[in-house]
């Protein structure tokens, strides 16, 4: 290296603070080029770290004179690179913020929620009640044989009793729709040995002329309880716990005679007035009593046709209807309401209403 003068030595420093005018770190574009800066004028062979090691080849009146100057320059540069650094950080995480642009101030996307159909929400009622007494739920196939919705069941062929069900029928088919949940009993029955203790919810079908209160396609429950001296009475405290469970604890029936083939004696039940207490209003026609289920002791040849032993077994059975039921909780005056899809009727039942 040349011999170190004064002169060479202010030139130097000149040139070098005369570069910083276009070559600054606050003129620096990005991190690395700031950093590479750095290096060429404060590294260890920076330009200024040179400088200030060749001082030490002028004499000690000299150095007091330009070492000063040399540091004070250091310094202003350390805190100018310092300051970039920050900005040039600062603008990194400002672009990053830009760039996955969350905006918190925007109102949320709440998704439309859905709620229990009321017709769901009665049957898990119902079906809630009776699991709490004892009975499993059963299931079978919308479309039937003969054997199952008809015959196994008291109604043998061309027996006038298939008229009180309008069935509809397969076409080129000897099956059916399902005129009850009956043959889930009877398939149940057949692949199970007694005592049994179940229910049957479920769609059926009968051929109607749709009105209010009628509907061609439409849902039961039924119950079935086989065992060892089922009796009459059994059926009586079994209904009267669950509309008591169903409709209040001051619920009362009534058993009236009444008569369908599987089941022998049979009854139509009624429950009282859930409107009035019984007192006569326009929902019960004054008479204090709602008609609500048909129910009796299985019939020995539904037993026998099952094959179990009638002589050892009994049993009873009940059938109610979830939309009927439907109706009278929710104050339901049209059947054809729970079909028809329409928000405006849906949207008044709470999900929670069970
Ligand atoms: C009604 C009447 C009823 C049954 C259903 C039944 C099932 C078997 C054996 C005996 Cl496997 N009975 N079911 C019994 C009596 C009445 O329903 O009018 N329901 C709406």
């Amino acid at each position: 290296m040349a011999q170190v003068t004064r002169k060479s030595w202010e030139a130097a420093f000149a040139k070098l603070e005369a570069s910083l005018k276009k070559l600054s770190p606050s003129k620096a574009k990005d991190l690395a080029a700031l950093d590479r800066l750095r290096v060429a004028l404060l590294g260890r062979s920076g330009t200024l770290t040179e400088l200030l090691k060749s001082l030490k080849d002028l004499s000690i009146e000299e150095r007091r004179e330009l070492g000063p100057k040399a540091q004070e320059l250091r310094a202003a540069l350390e805190a100018a690179f310092d300051a970039r650094k920050t900005a040039l950080e600062a603008q990194a995480d400002d672009d990053a913020a830009a760039e996955n642009a969350l905006d918190l101030t925007l109102p949320p996307h709440v998704p439309p929620r859905g709620r229990v159909h009321p017709l769901t929400s009665t049957l898990e009622e119902m079906t809630r009640i009776l699991s709490l007494m004892g009975f499993s739920w059963a299931e079978g196939p919308l479309v039937e044989s003969d054997d199952n919705n008809f015959t196994k069941l008291n109604i043998p062929e061309h027996h006038p009793a298939r008229g009180m069900f309008d069935t509809f029928y397969l076409k080129d088919s000897p099956l059916l729709m399902r005129t009850h949940t009956s043959p889930v009993q009877i398939r149940t029955m057949e692949s199970t040995r007694p005592p049994l203790r179940i229910i049957s919810p479920g769609r059926v079908f009968r051929h109607e002329a749709v009105d209010a209160t009628h509907s061609a396609v439409f849902h039961q429950v039924e119950g079935l309880y086989i065992d060892k001296g089922v009796s009459f009475a059994d059926l009586k405290g079994t209904l009267d716990v669950f509309m008591q469970k169903l409709f209040g604890a001051k619920t009362r029936t009534r058993f009236r005679p009444s008569y369908f083939p599987f089941t022998e004696p049979s009854a139509e039940v009624d429950v009282s007035c859930l409107f009035c207490e019984s007192k006569g209003c326009s929902i019960c026609k004054n008479s204090g009593w709602i008609e609500l289920l048909g129910a009796g002791v299985v019939h020995p040849n539904v037993l026998s046709a099952v094959g179990y032993d009638p002589e050892v077994w009994s049993g009873f059975a009940f059938g109610i209807g979830v939309e009927r039921i439907a109706m009278l909780r929710l104050g339901v005056s049209d059947i054809r309401a729970f079909y028809e899809n329409d928000l405006r009727f849906l949207k008044q039942f709470d999900e929670n209403l069970v």
